[in-house]
């Protein structure tokens, strides 16, 4: 057995895509399993493709006040998978993130790692992880590189035939993580969080990060609900929750010590069962007068916003409130609607007394599903406005091992099964008529 600690490299690949922006978009699973390695005096290195605060940047960097900002970007050519789909007519291919000069440059002054563990999320983005791993082979020959995250687990056969990583993992890291590292380096990690209990979890090395402009909580792993379109169940099974306690100590913890403003929620189900979670966690916030603000990019369960959970959420500081509507067609039963017509009125209208302005407030409605009739998502939106709610139009992206997968290979434009970056939201690829791409646009002005 090894006991002197090893040099693991935890690395947040490039971003290829038509558009990206950082909706307070970090890698958490990547900053946990790296809080693990810490905490078991694994020497832990952070190459991030996606800083935004890169030191050798020389333009001012954008930050808005709630944290979000551009990435870096630069054009490079189509995916050669792509372009029997696409042709040129998609030509604004780009690699988002640090210039690749810049991320060369910082792995050529690192010290040689043992073990490189690289992360993934959207599976469209499967171009960038692999371009990112082709220049971790380039400056380190030789030292092993494991891929794991949402890409890998969604995309497993693909991630082992195109990433290039040496080993790929499917699900979470915690389960495996201590073979992982001693089969690689010879060194025990001795503390490993039990899953049963995510407050043994140590909080998410986000202070690896050069700057912290918002800090990602995630109170929960998993979902209750298994919609069709998503993949939340696939990727964790079981729904589990922190304490509100514990929760808010680590809200303290990046608060305090890291003079952190902002705080984006991950969760699926934020609001589930709000008397024993939510509830204790806001008036616990509210009672410190902690001047904060929350967003919840990720979208809450229109249902549990009782006139309760509205007033808690104001008061605590939530200046970002995305609802997960999904379709103002409360009628149809096409895609597991959770949300009655009368639940979404009185949601809003709790929201509305509570404070919320318009500008605060967004219903995220699903546009471009398998055989949609785009009629629907035009009413959606005009019902929305009326209620003093701004449209949020979440493109659907067809993911491998949910339950719709199959329909939308089925209706797709091209074949999404040749390449992960096929099923691209930008791509529209279930949206199959001239006129309803057209009528797309259309309906992205009626946001306006
Ligand atoms: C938080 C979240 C977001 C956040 C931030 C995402 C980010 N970091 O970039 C926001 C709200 C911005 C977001 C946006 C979107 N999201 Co999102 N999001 C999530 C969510 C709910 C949680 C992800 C997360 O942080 N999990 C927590 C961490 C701890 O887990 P993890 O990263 O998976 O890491 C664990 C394992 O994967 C593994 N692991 C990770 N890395 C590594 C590395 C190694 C070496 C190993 C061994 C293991 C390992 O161990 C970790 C710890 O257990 C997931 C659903 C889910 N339950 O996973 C969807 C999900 C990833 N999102 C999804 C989608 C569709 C979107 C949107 C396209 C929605 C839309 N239509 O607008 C946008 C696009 C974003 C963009 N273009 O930037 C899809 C994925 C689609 C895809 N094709 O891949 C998911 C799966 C949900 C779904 N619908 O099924 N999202």
């Amino acid at each position: 057995m090894k006991t002197d600690s090893p040099h693991i490299l935890c690395v947040n690949p490039w971003v290829h895509d038509f558009a990206a922006f950082d909706f307070w978009a970090r890698p958490l699973g990547l900053f946990t399993i790296a809080a693990i390695l810490r905490q078991n005096r694994v020497r832990v290195s952070f190459l991030d493709c996606m800083n935004r605060f890169h030191p050798r940047k020389t333009n001012p960097v954008k930050v808005y006040w709630d944290g979000r900002g551009p990435f870096e970007k630069t054009r490079i050519p189509l995916p050669e998978a792509l372009e029997p789909h696409l042709g040129t007519a998609n030509a604004n291919f780009t690699r988002y993130g640090a210039l690749k000069e810049w991320v060369e440059q910082d792995l050529l002054s690192m010290d040689r790692p043992d073990l490189i563990l690289v992360t993934s999320l959207m599976t469209y983005w499967a171009t960038g992880v692999a371009e990112t791993i082709t220049l971790l082979k380039k400056v380190f020959p030789g030292v092993p590189v494991v891929l794991g995250g949402i890409y890998a687990t969604l995309c497993e056969a693909h991630a082992r035939k195109h990433s290039g990583a040496d080993h790929v993992i499917t699900g979470p890291a915690e389960p495996v993580l201590a073979d992982l590292v001693r089969t690689y380096t010879g060194f025990t990690l001795n503390d490993i969080p039990a899953p049963a209990d995510l407050d043994a979890s140590p909080f998410a090395a986000l202070d690896l990060q050069d700057t912290m402009a918002y800090a990602p909580i995630l109170t929960s792993r998993g979902c209750p609900f298994s919609c069709e379109y998503c993949a939340s169940s696939f990727l964790e099974p079981r729904f589990r929750r922190r304490s509100p306690e514990n929760v808010f100590q680590e809200i303290c913890h990046w608060h305090i010590h890291f003079q952190v403003k902002n705080f984006a929620f991950y969760d699926d189900a934020l609001l589930i069962n709000p008397e024993k979670y939510a509830f204790p966690l806001l008036e616990r916030i509210i009672d410190e007068k902690m001047d904060i603000f929350f967003h919840t990019p990720n979208a809450l369960h229109i249902k549990e916003v009782s006139a309760k959970a509205a007033d808690l959420m104001f008061r605590a500081g939530f200046k970002t409130i995305r609802l997960g509507l999904e379709t103002t067609d409360f009628s149809s039963h096409r895609y597991d609607i959770k949300v009655k017509q009368d639940e979404f009125f009185t949601a809003v209208e709790n929201l509305r007394s509570a404070g919320f302005a318009t500008d605060q407030l967004g219903a995220y409605l699903l546009c471009g599903l398998p055989g949609q009739n785009l009629d629907e998502v035009g009413d959606s939106i005009i019902l929305v406005k009326r209620l003093g709610v701004t449209p949020v139009l979440a493109y659907y992206t067809p993911i491998p091992h949910t339950p719709m997968w199959a329909d939308a290979v089925k209706n797709a434009r091209f074949d999404i099964t040749a390449h992960p970056a096929l099923t691209n939201n930008s791509l529209f690829p279930c949206v199959r008529s001239q006129q309803d791409l057209a009528r797309i646009s259309q309906l992205k002005k009626m946001l306006k």
